[in-house]
């Protein structure tokens, strides 16, 4: 072979050779899977992203972190464009609206991308499944009861929630307005359910004009761990502990120091890493066809173990993570290292 012969076939080779590997690369090592969190600067969001990388990565596969400035549907639908133009293998939404997201996971699903919501869900329509942090009826009674707890069984408590759409915290207040129906808690008065956005800076004025309207609020149920961090700094710095009492949904690590002086005698939440690296095995076997989000299907999640795919309560599916976890001054230091 001539000089020049031998550097075409040579170039012909190695086109060849690319275009395989970019075959092979598009439909296996390929895939990218991409979260969607609420909003930006949210300890737990980055938490929850964090274990959906690790979830991904270690089975050969891309992850794509997303979160927008601000905890809106309508950056979330810019957002799921984009992703939907970069063709991502799948897209695991933390909705910030249960409804308003239909219409661009529909046209995402239609362009063949697996589409299931975690933590805060969307309607069952828009999803293939949901990956539920804990069971939300459970998490709405023990909060109340938490409430009555701290207030003695008597008086005025308050919720100091996330966006007003958001649907996570919507369910778990659903829940937590059927609980105050029993009669054990005949004489405990949900007086407002305020919104602090997941902002820091909004829930702190908003713990303070709960302060503010109602001088003989006993406790503040803040389910979302910016409210309950913003409520405890507003606690602590006015030096109402034992007076105003907080319980909720909190990060160990951010709540450390309210459960040691006493401003919030206990609280809940689950493992945020664990909620996303069940995101990721949910997209992936998702995505090979091994589960199709459909009652009773079956799955293995790595380190986590095997979960099957249950009824959820709004006639969608879910997987359920397991039971929230209460810490109290007794557990918390040996946990507020971990997240
Ligand atoms: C906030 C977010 C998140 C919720 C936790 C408890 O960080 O609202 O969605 O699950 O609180």
């Amino acid at each position: 072979m001539k000089k020049l012969e031998k550097v075409l076939a040579l170039s012909l080779v190695l086109t060849l050779f690319g275009a395989a590997a970019v075959f092979a690369g598009s439909n296996q090592q390929g895939e990218r899977h991409a979260i969607v969190f609420k909003s930006t600067g949210n300890p737990y969001g980055e938490r929850q992203m964090g274990g959906f990388e690790t979830g991904i990565k270690e089975q050969g596969f891309t992850a794509i972190l997303r979160a927008p400035d601000l905890p809106t549907a309508e950056a979330q639908i810019q957002m799921i464009e984009q992703l939907i133009a970069q063709r991502v293998t799948s897209i695991c939404i933390v909705g910030n609206d249960f409804d308003a997201l239909q219409p661009v996971l529909t046209k995402a699903k239609a362009q063949g991308i697996k589409i299931f919501s975690l933590d805060s869900s969307v309607n069952p329509a828009s999803r293939l499944t949901h990956v539920n942090q804990a069971d939300s009826e459970k998490i709405g009674q023990t909060l109340v009861e938490a409430a009555s707890d701290l207030a003695g069984g008597s008086g005025e408590i308050a919720i100091l929630s996330a966006t007003s759409q958001a649907s996570n915290q919507n369910l778990w207040i659903d829940y937590m307005r059927k609980e105050l129906e029993k009669p054990q808690y005949a004489n405990l008065r949900l007086v407002k359910v305020a919104y602090g956005d997941d902002l820091r800076d909004k829930s702190v004025s908003e713990t303070e004009g709960l302060l503010l309207s109602y001088p003989n609020l006993k406790v503040i149920i803040a389910p979302t761990t910016v409210g309950i961090a913003a409520a405890g700094k507003v606690l602590a710095d006015r030096d109402l502990q034992g007076k105003v009492k907080l319980t909720g949904l909190g990060l160990p690590s951010e709540m450390a120091e309210y459960i040691d002086n006493g401003v919030c005698p206990y609280m809940y939440l689950w493992n945020p890493i664990d909620v996303g690296y069940l995101g990721a095995y949910v997209a992936t076997n998702l995505t090979s066809g091994k589960i199709t989000g459909k009652e009773g299907e079956q799955f293995g999640a790595g380190r986590l173990g095997s979960y099957t795919i249950t009824k959820a309560p709004d006639g969608g599916t879910e997987v359920l993570l397991g039971p929230p976890f209460k810490f109290d001054k007794a557990n918390i230091n040996d946990w507020k290292s971990v997240y």
